[in-house]
């Protein structure tokens, strides 16, 4: 290792360990161990421009051990992004620019929010779709406009993680060659050594899974690591894990041990440390010729790189002009939505299941918008939502179909990898009642306020025959109270047709949508324009005014000749179709009042799924607080109470 490799390493080491040493807080043992793998990848491999953050064909780097989140902060200091040393000391403290771990929009150069392990590897597999196609519907035989690779660094809790199985196994099968997994492999985790809970062979799991395995013996050596990386970006057909051996708390009293993994040094250990490296510089502070060095191998080379691509970029505008007007569509992410006149027509009185409605409206905006790409987990049959142009894969580049198979969680996570890359429009689609399975990663899309598309069909105990294990009571209220979600549940066809558009168009906050299995009427009353305010009055009654149905999704119908039978007796029930409690929580207090205004006190509200997220809205609920059991669909409603004459029954009986 040259003295200059060797003294950058260091100074990522030592700095590492006084900030985290100081502010009492982080993970010195990764800080220590894998410096050198990210020194080597950053001032050797990664193309990136700090003084443009989000150049479209930097490459990406993803931080999957997000508890190493210091060691990214100095790289991105040391590399040029507006990150300062105060920042840096100010690590994991109120406010700072350099929270506990890795957050995107928050700090520049973090591509993506991590901290819970296997998320970022997942995510990474989107990114690395995301290059794939986009490489394929817009490169030319003279001319690469998409050309970047995805790196990520993970550990051993990474890759113990299912969804890491699920998202490395597909990642081998679609050959995301683009794809390079640093692995921090020093055989220590939180509780103690790795073997305590693992026995399986990584290369041979890998392997087995269609990737590239290659290995780093020391991973103090700079000069391997540099050649392993060089011979993953050759691989023309397979991802590639690179098995880096390190130490975990390298330099440290207690390297080695798991008790250096989360656990700040004390003053004593940090100037052993400096002994153990040979390390002289100040405290706190970086030499200028390691500045230097990173600007540069980093900065500049990252400058020159991306001023070679406008080059490249103008010429590809002259020579293809169509195309490029395309590209830059999507690169700005400007592809325009269509307009509700434009989607199919459903008369009022039809009957069509809202799943059907909804895979139909993802075909037509497919057609219309060639950014978007996703599927389903193996349910397409079911969900009826697809991606256009076939099945995304090494034969078919340009299919936007992704077939995930039947693996959830690493679905979203892919789907948030697609949305975060740029310019890609990323959905999922599988049951609701297995929303479970994909959770973590909504939750991840939401604090980011990332845009992906999470689409889901069969959402009610209505799924009938399959039962209780099938049938979503719960999932509902798991979204609704997740912050930042925006949670469809729209009553028919006209309601689908909106919240699809609305969720299209949106760039701030993930969406859920959930659609029936069951054919639902298309209502004369829905008003597919009030679908933005969250709520609205789908029926005023003729009779004075003295009670509300508030509700949402195919319930709707079912309140709407609940409340007409109720006003034909003189009786004033307003029904109010609640499709997104999120969007209608956002509204401002007088729309607010005049939807549910607050004198009108006598009100049910009904859903068929747990009653709790119901009660800000009403003091009564109609809805299933047990798991529901398996039967044909025409016992359904009668079982569950959801008639029409017991919703009539159960306004009667409010006091
Ligand atoms: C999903 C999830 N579970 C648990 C944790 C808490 N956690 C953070 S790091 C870690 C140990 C991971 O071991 P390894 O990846 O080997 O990291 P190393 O100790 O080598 O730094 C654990 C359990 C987490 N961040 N995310
Ligand atoms: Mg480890």
């Amino acid at each position: 290792m040259s003295s200059i490799d060797n003294k950058s390493v260091n100074t990522l080491r030592v700095l590492g360990a006084e900030i985290i040493s100081s502010v009492n807080s982080g993970h010195p043992g990764i800080v220590l161990g894998a410096a050198p793998i990210l020194h080597t990848l950053f001032t050797r491999h990664l193309n990136i421009n700090p003084s443009d953050p989000t150049w479209f064909n930097r490459d990406r780097f993803i931080l999957s051990a997000g508890h190493g989140s210091i060691l990214l902060y100095m790289l991105l200091h040391l590399s040029g992004y507006k990150i300062s040393m105060d920042d840096l000391k100010q690590f994991r403290q109120k406010g700072s620019l350099t929270p506990g771990h890795p957050e995107w929009r928050h700090t520049p150069g973090v591509e993506i929010s991590t901290g819970p392990l296997g998320q970022g590897f997942a995510t990474a597999v989107g990114l690395a779709i995301g290059e794939s196609f986009l490489d394929a519907k817009f490169n030319k035989y003279d001319n690469d406009i998409v050309d970047h690779y995805t790196y990520v660094l993970c550990g051993d809790g990474d890759l113990q993680e299912g969804v890491c199985q699920e998202a490395a196994s597909l990642a081998g099968h679609l050959g995301l060659n683009k794809l390079i997994v640093l692995y921090d492999s020093n055989d220590v985790q939180l509780d103690g050594n790795v073997e305590l809970a693992n026995t399986e062979s990584v290369e041979q799991k890998f392997k087995a899974m269609n990737w590239n395995y290659l290995r780093v013996e020391d991973g103090n050596n700079v000069e391997d690591i540099d050649k392993a990386i060089s011979l993953a970006k050759e691989n023309p057909t397979k991802p590639t894990i690179i098995e880096i051996k390190t130490i975990i708390g390298y330099g440290a009293p207690n390297s080695g041990e798991s008790s250096i993994h989360g656990k700040p040094m004390n003053a004593e250990a940090i100037q052993e440390l400096r002994k153990n490296l040979g390390y002289t510089s100040n405290p706190f502070s970086i030499d200028d010729d390691v500045y230097a060095f990173y600007k540069k191998n980093v900065a500049d080379r990252g400058y020159n790189v991306c001023t070679l691509w406008n080059k490249t970029l103008n010429d590809y505008s002259n020579k293809y002009p169509e195309d490029f007007k395309l590209f830059s569509d999507i690169m700005y992410d400007d592809i325009k939505v269509p307009s509700f006149d434009e989607l199919p027509k459903y008369e009022v009185g039809s009957s069509e299941s809202t799943r059907k409605v909804m895979g139909k409206i993802v075909d037509y905006l497919s057609s219309k918008m060639p950014n978007i790409l996703g599927g389903s987990a193996d349910l397409t049959a079911s969900t009826m939502v697809k991606g256009a142009d076939g099945i995304f894969g090494e034969a078919n580049p340009l299919g936007r179909n992704i077939k995930f198979g039947v693996r959830e969680h690493a679905m979203a996570a892919i789907t948030n990898g697609i949305t975060l890359h740029g310019g890609l429009r990323g959905f999922c689609a599988g049951f609701f009642v297995f929303s479970d399975y994909l959770k973590p990663a909504v939750r991840v899309a939401a604090i980011m306020k990332l845009p992906s598309l999470f689409f889901f069909s069969h959402d009610t105990v209505c799924v009938g025959e399959d039962g209780p294990t099938h049938q979503p009571v719960e999932q509902l209220a798991m979204f609704r109270c997740m912050p930042n979600v925006n949670l469809f549940r729209p009553a028919d066809a006209k309601e689908m047709e909106a919240a699809l558009l609305y969720a299209f168009e949106q760039k701030e906050y993930p969406t859920v949508i959930v659609s029936t299995r069951q054919n639902v009427e298309t209502l004369a009353e829905t008003k597919p324009e009030a679908i933005s305010k969250g709520a609205y009055v789908v029926y005023e009654p003729k009779s004075a005014l003295e009670g509300i149905y508030v509700t949402c999704g195919s319930e709707v119908q079912l309140c709407l000749e609940a409340a007409k039978k109720l006003d034909s007796e003189g009786v004033g029930v307003r029904v109010v179709s609640m499709i997104s409690q999120f969007l209608f929580d956002n509204q401002d207090a007088s729309y607010k009042e005049k939807i549910l205004p607050s004198k009108i006190t006598k009100r049910l509200a009904v859903e068929m799924g747990a009653s709790m997220p119901w009660y800000k809205y009403a003091s009564n609920v109609l809805g299933i607080d047990t798991y529901g059991a398996s039967m044909p669909l025409k016992y359904i409603h009668e079982t569950y109470g959801f008639t029409v004459s017991n919703i009539y029954e159960a306004y009667k009986k409010l006091k």
